[in-house]
């Protein structure tokens, strides 16, 4: 019973934690989720990164662990460009809200890839993580050369 509940909670924690339109009370907090929320992926994203690149020795279960929290972390941002936080401390370019459509493509996109970079790091081959890893980092230097700032 003691489990059924905490996995019900659990559930019910995932699904409040990524509202398709996320309410921020203010602006500088949207824009502080997003930043943070794209930093722990990267870490994430990076870990396995430098494991394909022979940067740091191959860990399976450290490549799983952290594909699977940068896939995660890859759902959070876009709630937080909503209308509004285009100013402030962020190199989010204007062109985000101009062209919604395009940047929306992009962040759906990523989140494929990393469903795909995850199920790769799940096999434990090095050899498929390396397959694909260049979908997710692709997908990041595109829409950081299109919507950031340097
Ligand atoms: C990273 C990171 C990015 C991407 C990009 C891939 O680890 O911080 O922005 O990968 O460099 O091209």
């Amino acid at each position: 019973m003691k489990k059924i509940a905490s996995f019900a909670l659990a559930i019910a924690a995932v699904a409040v934690s990524v509202p398709a339109s996320a309410q921020f009370a203010k602006p500088e907090d949207a824009i502080k989720y997003r930043k943070n929320a794209l930093f722990v992926m990267q870490q994430n994203f990076g870990r396995v990164a430098a494991m394909a690149q022979g940067k740091a020795p191959f860990d399976a279960k450290v490549a799983a662990d952290s594909a699977a929290t940068a896939e995660f972390m890859s759902k959070l941002p876009w709630a937080a460009f909503g209308e509004g936080t285009d100013k402030g401390d962020t190199k989010a370019k204007a062109e985000i809200w101009a062209d919604k459509a395009k940047f929306n493509d992009y962040a759906d996109k990523l989140q494929t890839e990393m469903t795909k970079l995850s199920a790769a790091a799940k096999t434990g081959s090095l050899d498929n993580i390396k397959a694909a890893l260049g979908g997710v980092a692709n997908n990041c230097k595109g829409c950081h050369d299109a919507f950031r700032k340097e």
